[in-house]
Protein backbone atom coordinates (compact mmCIF):
# COMPACT_ATOMS: atom_id res chain seq x y z
CA UNK A 1 0.00 0.00 0.00
CA UNK A 2 1.81 3.35 -0.73
CA UNK A 3 -0.55 6.57 0.29
CA UNK A 4 -0.01 10.18 -1.00
CA UNK A 5 -0.93 13.16 0.98
CA UNK A 6 -1.39 17.07 -0.40
CA UNK A 7 -1.04 19.70 2.27
CA UNK A 8 -0.78 23.45 1.26
CA UNK A 9 1.14 26.34 3.08
CA UNK A 10 0.00 28.64 5.17
CA UNK A 11 0.93 32.22 6.42
CA UNK A 12 -0.04 33.58 9.36
CA UNK A 13 -2.09 36.79 9.58
CA UNK A 14 -1.82 36.46 13.73
CA UNK A 15 2.13 35.04 14.15
CA UNK A 16 3.24 31.79 16.30
CA UNK A 17 6.40 32.88 18.38
CA UNK A 18 6.98 30.79 21.04
CA UNK A 19 6.78 27.57 22.80
CA UNK A 20 5.09 26.62 26.39
CA UNK A 21 5.91 23.51 25.78
CA UNK A 22 9.05 22.48 23.62
CA UNK A 23 8.58 18.47 23.34
CA UNK A 24 4.53 18.64 22.51
CA UNK A 25 5.35 21.86 20.87
CA UNK A 26 2.35 23.88 22.81
CA UNK A 27 2.53 27.19 21.87
CA UNK A 28 2.57 30.31 24.14
CA UNK A 29 -0.09 31.95 22.12
CA UNK A 30 -3.31 31.25 19.26
CA UNK A 31 -2.69 31.91 15.92
CA UNK A 32 -4.54 32.57 12.62
CA UNK A 33 -3.28 31.85 9.37
CA UNK A 34 -4.67 31.95 5.36
CA UNK A 35 -4.08 28.25 3.79
CA UNK A 36 -2.59 29.11 0.11
CA UNK A 37 -3.09 26.83 -2.88
CA UNK A 38 -0.14 27.69 -4.44
CA UNK A 39 2.43 26.77 -2.21
CA UNK A 40 2.16 22.78 -0.99
CA UNK A 41 4.21 19.62 -0.41
CA UNK A 42 3.05 16.21 -1.80
CA UNK A 43 4.13 12.83 0.40
CA UNK A 44 4.34 9.81 -0.41
CA UNK A 45 4.81 7.33 2.40
CA UNK A 46 4.72 3.22 2.39
CA UNK A 47 5.95 0.24 4.61
CA UNK A 48 9.28 -1.14 3.70
CA UNK A 49 11.32 -4.09 4.42
CA UNK A 50 14.50 -2.66 5.99
CA UNK A 51 15.25 -1.94 9.70
CA UNK A 52 15.26 1.74 9.34
CA UNK A 53 12.85 4.90 7.71
CA UNK A 54 14.35 6.31 4.95
CA UNK A 55 12.97 9.75 3.85
CA UNK A 56 13.72 11.33 0.28
CA UNK A 57 13.21 15.18 0.29
CA UNK A 58 12.50 16.36 -3.71
CA UNK A 59 14.41 13.67 -4.63
CA UNK A 60 17.76 13.54 -2.57
CA UNK A 61 18.55 11.29 0.11
CA UNK A 62 18.24 12.76 3.30
CA UNK A 63 21.32 13.24 5.89
CA UNK A 64 21.40 11.50 9.40
CA UNK A 65 20.35 14.18 11.44
CA UNK A 66 17.04 14.55 9.20
CA UNK A 67 16.75 11.01 9.14
CA UNK A 68 16.80 10.58 13.26
CA UNK A 69 14.02 13.70 13.15
CA UNK A 70 11.80 11.79 11.17
CA UNK A 71 12.00 8.70 12.57
CA UNK A 72 11.42 10.16 15.84
CA UNK A 73 8.44 11.51 14.53
CA UNK A 74 7.10 8.23 12.87
CA UNK A 75 7.77 6.50 16.22
CA UNK A 76 4.63 8.12 17.10
CA UNK A 77 2.68 6.56 14.60
CA UNK A 78 4.01 3.46 15.22
CA UNK A 79 3.63 3.72 18.92
CA UNK A 80 -0.19 4.75 18.80
CA UNK A 81 -1.13 2.14 15.97
CA UNK A 82 0.99 -0.61 17.64
CA UNK A 83 2.63 -1.17 13.76
CA UNK A 84 6.33 -1.52 14.15
CA UNK A 85 7.30 -1.19 10.33
CA UNK A 86 9.15 1.39 8.52
CA UNK A 87 8.63 3.96 6.38
CA UNK A 88 9.84 5.23 2.97
CA UNK A 89 8.89 8.94 2.94
CA UNK A 90 9.58 10.69 -0.56
CA UNK A 91 7.95 14.26 0.09
CA UNK A 92 7.87 16.84 -2.83
CA UNK A 93 7.77 20.29 -2.21
CA UNK A 94 6.63 23.30 -4.63
CA UNK A 95 8.15 25.45 -1.86
CA UNK A 96 11.88 26.64 -1.63
CA UNK A 97 12.44 24.82 1.62
CA UNK A 98 13.39 26.54 4.93
CA UNK A 99 13.20 30.08 3.14
CA UNK A 100 10.69 31.06 5.48
CA UNK A 101 7.67 29.93 2.70
CA UNK A 102 6.60 27.65 5.01
CA UNK A 103 7.59 24.18 4.28
CA UNK A 104 7.58 22.87 7.32
CA UNK A 105 4.16 23.31 7.91
CA UNK A 106 2.65 21.84 4.32
CA UNK A 107 5.80 19.15 5.03
CA UNK A 108 4.43 18.24 8.25
CA UNK A 109 1.14 18.11 7.60
CA UNK A 110 1.27 16.24 4.00
CA UNK A 111 3.21 13.87 6.47
CA UNK A 112 1.34 13.28 9.24
CA UNK A 113 -1.92 13.07 7.04
CA UNK A 114 -0.33 9.98 4.88
CA UNK A 115 1.12 8.37 7.70
CA UNK A 116 -2.46 8.54 9.25
CA UNK A 117 -3.49 6.60 6.66
CA UNK A 118 -0.62 4.46 6.76
CA UNK A 119 -0.76 2.92 10.32
CA UNK A 120 -4.16 2.53 9.45
CA UNK A 121 -5.21 5.62 12.27
CA UNK A 122 -7.89 6.98 10.38
CA UNK A 123 -8.42 9.83 13.00
CA UNK A 124 -9.90 12.55 11.88
CA UNK A 125 -8.74 15.93 10.70
CA UNK A 126 -9.07 17.60 14.41
CA UNK A 127 -7.24 14.76 15.85
CA UNK A 128 -4.41 14.74 12.70
CA UNK A 129 -3.44 18.55 13.32
CA UNK A 130 -2.47 17.57 16.44
CA UNK A 131 -0.25 14.90 15.24
CA UNK A 132 0.85 17.42 12.31
CA UNK A 133 2.05 19.75 15.36
CA UNK A 134 4.31 17.62 17.06
CA UNK A 135 6.64 17.86 13.90
CA UNK A 136 6.13 21.49 13.35
CA UNK A 137 3.80 23.97 15.41
CA UNK A 138 2.22 25.33 12.11
CA UNK A 139 1.39 22.57 10.50
CA UNK A 140 -1.13 21.92 12.78
CA UNK A 141 -3.05 24.71 10.50
CA UNK A 142 -2.19 23.18 7.34
CA UNK A 143 -4.21 20.55 7.38
CA UNK A 144 -7.10 22.83 6.88
CA UNK A 145 -7.81 25.11 4.15
CA UNK A 146 -9.25 28.96 4.58
CA UNK A 147 -8.41 31.22 7.42
CA UNK A 148 -7.04 28.83 10.24
CA UNK A 149 -6.90 29.00 14.44
CA UNK A 150 -4.19 27.19 16.18
CA UNK A 151 -5.93 27.06 19.55
CA UNK A 152 -3.25 27.12 22.30
CA UNK A 153 -4.41 24.74 24.22
CA UNK A 154 -2.92 23.53 27.14
CA UNK A 155 -1.82 19.88 26.68
CA UNK A 156 -1.08 17.12 23.68
CA UNK A 157 -5.18 16.80 23.57
CA UNK A 158 -6.17 20.54 23.68
CA UNK A 159 -3.39 22.06 21.15
CA UNK A 160 -5.13 22.09 17.77
CA UNK A 161 -6.20 24.07 14.93
CA UNK A 162 -9.87 24.36 13.79
CA UNK A 163 -11.65 26.15 10.43
CA UNK A 164 -12.84 29.85 11.00
CA UNK A 165 -13.62 30.30 7.54
CA UNK A 166 -13.65 29.10 4.04
CA UNK A 167 -12.28 32.66 2.96
CA UNK A 168 -14.12 31.88 -0.07
CA UNK A 169 -14.41 35.61 -0.57
CA UNK A 170 -12.39 38.38 -2.20
CA UNK A 171 -9.64 37.60 -1.05
CA UNK A 172 -5.87 36.32 -1.56
CA UNK A 173 -1.63 37.15 -1.19
CA UNK A 174 1.10 37.80 -3.22
CA UNK A 175 4.36 36.63 -2.30
CA UNK A 176 7.41 38.64 -3.54
CA UNK A 177 10.27 35.87 -3.33
CA UNK A 178 13.26 38.05 -2.35
CA UNK A 179 15.93 35.51 -1.07
CA UNK A 180 14.64 31.91 -1.48
CA UNK A 181 18.02 30.79 0.33
CA UNK A 182 17.80 28.42 3.44
CA UNK A 183 17.89 30.45 6.47
CA UNK A 184 20.56 31.37 8.69
CA UNK A 185 18.63 30.96 11.79
CA UNK A 186 16.15 28.21 11.82
CA UNK A 187 12.35 30.00 13.62
CA UNK A 188 13.14 26.91 16.03
CA UNK A 189 15.93 28.26 17.56
CA UNK A 190 15.11 31.80 16.84
CA UNK A 191 11.58 31.69 18.82
CA UNK A 192 13.92 30.27 21.93
CA UNK A 193 16.36 32.99 21.58
CA UNK A 194 13.87 35.40 21.41
CA UNK A 195 11.84 34.18 24.60
CA UNK A 196 15.13 33.58 26.66
CA UNK A 197 16.50 37.26 25.86
CA UNK A 198 14.08 39.76 24.44
CA UNK A 199 12.72 42.34 27.26
CA UNK A 200 9.57 42.79 24.72
CA UNK A 201 8.64 39.23 24.15
CA UNK A 202 6.11 39.50 26.99
CA UNK A 203 4.31 42.12 26.51
CA UNK A 204 3.84 41.00 22.69
CA UNK A 205 2.30 37.73 23.68
CA UNK A 206 -0.13 39.71 26.08
CA UNK A 207 -1.36 41.53 23.66
CA UNK A 208 -2.25 39.02 21.14
CA UNK A 209 -5.51 38.05 22.62
CA UNK A 210 -6.57 41.54 21.48
CA UNK A 211 -5.76 40.97 18.23
CA UNK A 212 -7.11 37.11 17.82
CA UNK A 213 -10.57 38.97 19.11
CA UNK A 214 -10.02 42.15 16.61
CA UNK A 215 -9.31 39.91 13.91
CA UNK A 216 -12.23 37.44 13.90
CA UNK A 217 -14.56 40.48 13.94
CA UNK A 218 -12.69 41.29 10.66
CA UNK A 219 -13.09 38.11 9.50
CA UNK A 220 -17.09 37.94 10.18
CA UNK A 221 -17.45 40.73 8.14
CA UNK A 222 -15.06 39.88 5.41
CA UNK A 223 -13.42 43.30 5.98
CA UNK A 224 -10.08 42.81 4.74
CA UNK A 225 -8.80 46.30 5.54
CA UNK A 226 -9.61 45.20 9.24
CA UNK A 227 -7.54 42.34 8.74
CA UNK A 228 -4.34 43.71 7.16
CA UNK A 229 -4.00 46.43 9.49
CA UNK A 230 -4.17 44.09 12.56
CA UNK A 231 -2.16 41.37 10.68
CA UNK A 232 0.70 44.26 9.50
CA UNK A 233 0.72 45.09 12.76
CA UNK A 234 0.71 42.02 14.67
CA UNK A 235 3.98 40.68 11.88
CA UNK A 236 5.51 43.97 12.97
CA UNK A 237 5.41 43.10 16.82
CA UNK A 238 6.70 39.59 16.39
CA UNK A 239 9.52 41.14 14.21
CA UNK A 240 10.42 43.70 17.25
CA UNK A 241 10.60 40.91 19.62
CA UNK A 242 13.18 39.23 17.42
CA UNK A 243 14.86 42.60 16.42
CA UNK A 244 15.26 43.42 20.69
CA UNK A 245 16.65 39.72 21.19
CA UNK A 246 20.18 39.42 22.52
CA UNK A 247 21.78 39.38 20.05
CA UNK A 248 19.16 40.67 17.55
CA UNK A 249 17.31 38.17 15.61
CA UNK A 250 16.84 40.10 12.09
CA UNK A 251 15.61 38.33 9.67
CA UNK A 252 14.58 41.98 6.76
CA UNK A 253 16.83 42.28 4.27
CA UNK A 254 17.20 45.46 2.39
CA UNK A 255 14.48 44.42 -0.64
CA UNK A 256 12.22 43.65 2.56
CA UNK A 257 11.98 47.23 3.45
CA UNK A 258 11.83 47.71 -0.02
CA UNK A 259 9.01 45.59 -0.44
CA UNK A 260 7.43 47.00 2.60
CA UNK A 261 7.55 50.80 0.80
CA UNK A 262 6.17 49.24 -2.16
CA UNK A 263 2.80 48.01 -0.39
CA UNK A 264 2.67 51.51 1.11
CA UNK A 265 2.37 52.96 -1.71
CA UNK A 266 -0.03 50.94 -3.28
CA UNK A 267 -1.97 51.70 -0.33
CA UNK A 268 -1.58 55.27 -1.07
CA UNK A 269 -2.80 54.86 -4.84
CA UNK A 270 -6.20 53.29 -2.89
CA UNK A 271 -5.46 49.25 -3.31
CA UNK A 272 -6.31 47.15 -0.28
CA UNK A 273 -2.78 45.98 0.60
CA UNK A 274 -1.38 44.68 3.80
CA UNK A 275 2.41 43.30 4.23
CA UNK A 276 3.60 39.98 6.75
CA UNK A 277 6.61 38.57 6.49
CA UNK A 278 7.79 35.68 8.58
CA UNK A 279 11.38 33.95 9.40
CA UNK A 280 12.72 35.08 6.26
CA UNK A 281 13.60 38.42 4.32
CA UNK A 282 10.60 37.11 2.12
CA UNK A 283 7.28 39.98 1.72
CA UNK A 284 3.53 38.43 1.59
CA UNK A 285 0.91 40.57 0.54
CA UNK A 286 -2.35 40.02 1.71
CA UNK A 287 -5.00 41.66 -1.13
CA UNK A 288 -8.37 41.07 -2.96
CA UNK A 289 -8.56 38.18 -5.13
CA UNK A 290 -10.13 40.94 -7.61
CA UNK A 291 -7.24 43.28 -7.47
CA UNK A 292 -4.43 40.71 -8.18
CA UNK A 293 -3.77 41.58 -11.84
CA UNK A 294 -2.96 45.59 -10.99
CA UNK A 295 -1.53 45.18 -7.86
CA UNK A 296 0.94 43.09 -10.45
CA UNK A 297 1.12 45.81 -13.18
CA UNK A 298 2.65 47.81 -10.20
CA UNK A 299 5.03 44.65 -8.62
CA UNK A 300 6.22 43.21 -11.75
CA UNK A 301 9.04 45.82 -12.52
CA UNK A 302 10.71 45.98 -9.60
CA UNK A 303 10.42 42.29 -8.30
CA UNK A 304 11.25 39.40 -10.35
CA UNK A 305 10.16 36.45 -8.47
CA UNK A 306 6.23 36.56 -7.80
CA UNK A 307 4.14 33.47 -6.74
CA UNK A 308 0.14 34.49 -6.98
CA UNK A 309 -1.83 32.60 -4.27
CA UNK A 310 -5.69 31.88 -4.08
CA UNK A 311 -6.99 30.11 -0.82
CA UNK A 312 -5.86 26.57 -0.43
CA UNK A 313 -8.14 23.89 0.69
CA UNK A 314 -8.00 20.90 3.67
CA UNK A 315 -5.22 18.89 3.15
CA UNK A 316 -5.90 15.28 1.55
CA UNK A 317 -5.04 11.91 1.55
CA UNK A 318 -5.43 9.04 -1.12
CA UNK A 319 -4.45 5.24 -1.66
CA UNK A 320 -2.74 4.79 -4.87
CA UNK A 321 -1.52 1.76 -4.48
C1 LIG B 1 3.84 31.31 12.04
N1 LIG B 1 6.32 30.99 12.07
O1 LIG B 1 2.87 31.50 12.78
C2 LIG B 1 5.21 31.76 12.55
C3 LIG B 1 5.50 33.17 12.16
C4 LIG B 1 7.38 31.83 11.57
C5 LIG B 1 6.97 33.21 11.88
O2 LIG B 1 5.41 29.06 12.63
O3 LIG B 1 9.51 25.01 15.98
O4 LIG B 1 8.39 25.97 11.66
O5 LIG B 1 8.65 23.64 14.08
O6 LIG B 1 7.08 24.63 15.75
O7 LIG B 1 6.18 26.05 12.86
C6 LIG B 1 7.60 28.91 11.92
O8 LIG B 1 7.78 28.02 12.95
O9 LIG B 1 8.32 26.12 14.18
C7 LIG B 1 6.37 29.66 12.23
P1 LIG B 1 8.38 24.79 15.04
P2 LIG B 1 7.59 26.44 12.82
O10 LIG B 1 3.72 30.84 10.90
Amino acid sequence: MKIRAKANANIALIKYWGKENEELIIPKNNSISLTLDALYTITEVEFNDNNSDVFYLDDKLQGDMEHEKISKYIDIFRKLSGINKYVNVYSFNNVPTAAGLASSASGYAAMALALNSLFQLNLPKEEVSKLARRGSGSASRSIFGGIVEWEKGFDNDSSKAIKLDDANWDIAMIILVLNGNKKSISSREAMRKTMETSPLYYSHVNHISNDIKAIKEGIANKDLQRIGEIAEHNAMRMHATMLSSNPPIMYFEEKSIKAINKVKELREKGYLAYYTMDAGPNVKILCKKSEVDLIMNELVDEFDNIIISGVGQDAVAEEIR
